[in-house]
């Protein structure tokens, strides 16, 4: 199955909305693959944010990510990648739609609490930035066949 990578950022983790946001994933029936804390370092940022280095904001944005540690999260399902994009919403958490996790629990660009890979492509690059081979589990789910239909199994397991 499809797998996407999502960092909960420093702020959410001051906030103590860690938990509200792995339980929107958790209840979707996006399945945990990977999980763990850690602080992100100067060149974990420089290249985790490579296309946007020359822009103005960037050492507000690289404070941002070095100012508590963070959640490193690999999800699994179907279409996972675009499924959590659209729960993420938008950059900019005031014009992210009600529902979205940004438009529900941010009213900032920079403090928007999640970061979601934005394509296979890439999605694969940031997993393995973020986890060896060995920290991400492939495990039976109990309830796979109450989540997705027949036809949906064929196509995306
Ligand atoms: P996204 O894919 O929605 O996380 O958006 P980007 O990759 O374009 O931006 C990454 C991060 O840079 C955002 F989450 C927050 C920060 N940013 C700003 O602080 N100001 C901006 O104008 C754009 C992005």
């Amino acid at each position: 199955m499809e797998r996407t990578l999502i960092l909960i950022k420093p702020n959410a983790l001051q906030r103590g909305i860690v938990g509200d946001i792995i339980t929107r994933f958790e209840r979707k029936g996006l399945r945990l693959a990977g999980m763990k804390m850690l602080f992100m370092t100067d060149e974990l940022v420089a290249e985790h944010y490579a296309h946007l280095v020359e822009r103005p904001f960037f050492p507000y944005l690289k404070a941002s990510m070095q100012a508590a540690p963070l959640i490193a999260c690999c999800l699994e399902g179907a279409e996972a990648v675009e499924t959590v994009r659209l729960m993420v919403g938008v950059t900019n958490s005031r014009k992210a739609l009600p529902g979205t996790i940004r438009g529900d629990f941010s009213m900032s660009g920079e403090q928007n609490v999640v970061h979601a890979s934005d394509s296979v492509e890439n999605a694969l690059v940031e997993i393995n930035r973020f986890f060896n081979p060995a920290e991400l589990y492939d495990y039976e789910s109990a309830v796979t066949r109450f989540e997705y239909g027949g036809e949906e199994s064929q196509k995306y397991m």
